[in-house]
Formats: C-alpha cells, sequence, structure tokens
C-alpha cells in the first residue's frame, strides 16, 4: 500500500499566530489528525495484523445486560470527580467537605455526565422522599399555590443545555502566587448538562403575580434552608424548576427532586431541592446577600448581587494534568460560556497573549451553555505559555488577570473570570503561570 499522503502541508500559509498556532481551518482536513494520531501511536499504513485479536471479550460471550447501566470498570478509578484531600484540622471545623468538581480534562464534547456534575452543598444532601415534598408559591400571588413532583410532570416542560458555575470557581488564582492545582481543582465548579423542567413564568402565570411583585425569594429543602432573592424580571425569562437532568430525574446531589434552575446567574442562585418561591416586593438581605455572596471591591465598598456571570474560557487541553512528550501537532481545546448569551469567539495564543488566531468553535453553540473550541498547535520543543480569550455576543471580553484585579481587587472570591495562562516548558510539562 502506498505511504499516507497528506495533501495539507503544513507551510507559512497555514500559520495564524507566533508559536506554531496553525490556521483553525486545518481541522476541516480530517487527513491531518489522521497522521498525527497514527504517529503518535507509531504505526503506518499498509502494514497487517494477521494473529492479532485474540482476546477474551472475542472469544467468549459477554455478561448480560442490567438495569441500569455502568460504565466501564476502567473508568471507575481513573475517572472521578475531584474532591480536595483536606486536613483532618480542616474537615473537625466544616464536619464534611460537600464540594467536588469536574474533572475538565477527561471531557470531550460540552455535556457532563450527571456522575460527574461539579456539587456544592452547603450542608450536605438531604434525603428527600418526593412523595413527601412539595414547592409552594406564595407571598405576593393572587393564588398561593403548591406543586409536587407529580403535578411538575403534568405541566408542559421544556428542555435546554445550560452551564452551571459556582461563582467561587478559580478563586485560587485570586492568590498572589500561581498554584500547583491541577486544571480540574482550580476550575471544574463548572458544568454543563441538558436540564428540563417547567418554566417558572408559566407557574407565576397560574398564581397570579401583584404588581408590587419585585423579587422571589427561593427557599431549600436542605438543613439550613439556603435561599437567595432574584428579580422577577429573571424569575419571568428563562428560569425553570428543572426536574431532570440529561435525561433522568435530578439526582440527590443536584436536588432531587426539583431545583430552581437560573440560566447564566451564578450557582448559588439555583436553589437545590426548592420548597418554598416567596413572592416579594424586596429581597431578603439575609446573610446570603449581606456578607456571603457579595463581592468586596479595591474601594472596600461591596458589590451585591452580582448575580450575571461573566465571559470565561479555560484551556483543558493541554493543561497541566498532562504534559507533552513529544514535538510535533496538538490540538488545543477547552471550554467558553457566558451568563449573557452565545460566544461569538474564542481566540487562543501560545506566546502569552502578544498574538492570536481565531480558535474553531464546535456546533452547536448554545447560549448560556458550554461553547468547544479547538486550534491545531504545532510545537516545535521551546517554552510557551498557552491562553485562551472569549468573546460573547455582547462583545463581553474575558479580561487578563491583571486588568480582573485592576478592576476589581483581590479581596473577594467570587467571579474570576480572567485568562488562564499555562506554561510550557522544553521538557513538556505544564504548569499554571501568571503571564
Ligand atoms: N438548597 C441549596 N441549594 C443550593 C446550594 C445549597 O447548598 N443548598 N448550593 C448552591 C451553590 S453555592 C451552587 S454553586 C450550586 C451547585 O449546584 P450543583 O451542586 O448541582 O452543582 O447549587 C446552589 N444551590
Ligand atoms: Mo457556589
Amino acid at each position: 500500500m502506498s505511504k499516507n499522503k497528506n495533501p495539507l502541508t503544513i507551510d507559512a500559509t497555514n500559520h495564524a499566530a507566533e508559536g506554531g498556532l496553525l490556521n483553525r481551518r486545518l481541522f476541516l482536513n480530517s487527513a491531518l489528525a489522521t497522521t498525527a494520531t497514527l504517529a503518535t501511536a507509531g504505526a503506518a499504513y499498509g502494514q497487517d495484523f494477521i494473529g492479532e485479536g485474540q482476546e477474551d471479550w472475542l472469544l467468549y460471550p459477554g455478561t448480560s445486560t442490567l438495569p441500569y447501566g455502568d460504565r466501564s470498570r476502567f473508568e471507575v478509578e481513573s475517572v472521578q470527580r475531584f474532591i480536595h484531600d483536606y486536613s483532618e484540622e480542616f474537615l473537625a471545623l466544616r464536619m464534611s467537605t460537600y464540594v467536588s468538581r469536574t474533572p475538565l480534562d477527561h471531557m470531550l464534547g460540552t455535556i457532563t455526565p450527571s456522575g460527574l456534575h461539579f456539587e456544592r452543598s452547603h450542608q450536605g444532601i438531604p434525603d428527600i422522599d418526593p412523595n413527601q415534598h412539595e414547592l409552594v408559591i406564595h407571598g405576593k400571588v393572587r393564588q398561593p399555590l403548591k406543586y409536587d413532583i407529580e403535578a411538575l410532570e403534568n405541566y408542559p416542560t421544556v428542555s435546554k443545555f445550560y452551564f452551571l458555575e459556582c461563582s467561587g470557581n478559580s478563586a485560587v488564582l485570586l492568590n498572589d502566587e500561581p498554584t500547583d492545582q491541577s486544571v480540574n481543582a482550580i476550575h471544574g465548579l463548572v458544568s454543563g448538562s441538558e436540564w428540563t423542567g417547567v418554566l417558572l413564568s408559566t407557574l407565576l402565570d397560574e398564581t397570579g403575580v401583584g404588581p408590587d411583585a419585585k423579587w422571589i425569594i427561593c427557599e431549600g429543602a436542605d438543613n439550613g434552608m439556603m435561599h437567595r432573592s432574584i428579580p422577577i424580571d429573571k424569575a419571568l425569562d428563562d428560569v425553570m424548576i428543572a426536574i431532570r437532568q440529561n435525561g433522568e430525574r435530578i439526582r440527590p446531589s443536584q436536588g432531587y427532586p426539583m431545583r430552581l434552575f437560573i440560566p447564566g446567574f451564578e450557582g448559588n442562585t439555583s436553589i437545590k431541592w426548592l420548597r418554598s418561591i416567596y413572592v416579594s416586593d424586596r429581597p431578603a438581605m439575609s446573610i446570603q446577600e449581606t456578607s456571603k455572596y457579595t463581592d468586596m471591591m479595591p474601594d472596600n465598598k461591596s458589590l451585591q448581587f452580582s448575580l450575571l456571570m461573566d465571559t470565561k474560557s479555560v484551556i483543558t487541553r493541554p493543561a497541566n494534568t498532562m504534559s507533552l512528550k513529544r514535538k510535533g501537532l496538538y490540538e488545543i481545546t477547552g471550554l467558553a460560556w457566558s451568563g449573557k448569551g452565545k460566544i461569538a469567539r474564542v481566540e487562543v495564543s501560545v506566546d502569552g497573549g502578544k498574538t492570536w488566531a481565531d480558535a474553531a468553535l464546535e456546533e452547536p453553540i448554545q447560549s448560556k451553555m458550554l461553547t468547544r473550541f479547538r486550534s491545531p498547535w504545532l510545537w516545535d520543543g521551546s517554552p510557551a505559555i498557552l491562553q485562551s480569550r472569549a468573546t460573547d455576543e455582547f462583545g463581553r471580553m474575558q479580561p487578563t488577570r491583571d486588568e480582573h484585579i485592576a478592576a476589581r481587587g483581590q479581596n473577594h472570591i467570587y467571579h474570576y473570570s480572567a485568562i488562564q495562562s499555562w506554561g510550557v516548558g522544553t521538557d513538556g510539562e505544564i504548569k499554571n503561570v501568571f503571564a
């Protein structure tokens, strides 16, 4: 057989930015990708494999089907949510950790498997019997009403793809020094799912809202009754009472049997185990909005109700959970999202932001959902700093870390959305760096 012919030569015409960033259109040519794969595997065309393929799974029938499917046993240990190994001291103080992060470096596409969705639960996961759980909508309404899960399943539902991000995600990058924590530990408080539920506007239409209704105060059925206040305009827009995630009932860790889902807003507003929506003329002004979820600005004033998530992106491969084993062609890929709408553009740099090239965006590009980007990169073995910079359809662009700190200071932990930098050494090792 003839040698693999690569019709595309990587010459100057394909260079998109300094440091070996190539034109994103190179990915339209599958031969390029194939060549790269074969090069890593060390194989070549025209070779045969007679005599191979005597493995047990070919020789004997497999196991029977299960009522509820498992993933491969080879994945159970290797693909897990990241949970910090907290010290005894910390655990004694906090009683439990209640936070896990999505392994972003394992993800391709944009959907997070439900079992790998990040989780943040202030007081642990309540064990709710769906037959004993109800949501009450009351306050400034014409007719207060109660809904159980069976009732909600009978309403018209909508299914939408949305990201959810904890506003505390990536906060460690506000520290003065770069961290050696992994991409998952730094950025894993973001996930993407298909959420199915009843639009809150449908239910509020039924209860009727009074003319002085300005806010809704939403409360969960967990120990501590986590709650947040949401402006009524948003409540009547795209907020849903989610009852399913990725096709099945929401898992206990995600708010079983029902949660509020507020597209594009900081994660803590999407109240899990939702039990009460109180329609009000004012916000609750509880600890959650006067102390906890406020952002101390450089002038020492606190920003309240910073609900909307900024435009953000992160390169998930190559990232600091891997190292580059050879010079040659790599795909730089990662995720971008905006709390306001669609991602319009992602640019990638391998020289620390001096020159940029447009990355290819993978369809479908959905509003308030993760968007995957990819860029071909020919690494020549010299030091590099990989960055991605996202812009949403409203022109909101990710700032550099310096710009973010200049605008917002370092005395807060929420809404860090600056450009992430991965430093690549001549040995192929990758580290979180500030550039
Ligand atoms: N009732 C309740 N809702 C809650 C929380 C909680 O502790 N209790 N945590 C909030 C926070 S801080 C975040 S970031 C999101 C996380 O949702 P997830 O665990 O499904 O990823 O839920 C929010 N809703
Ligand atoms: Mo959060």
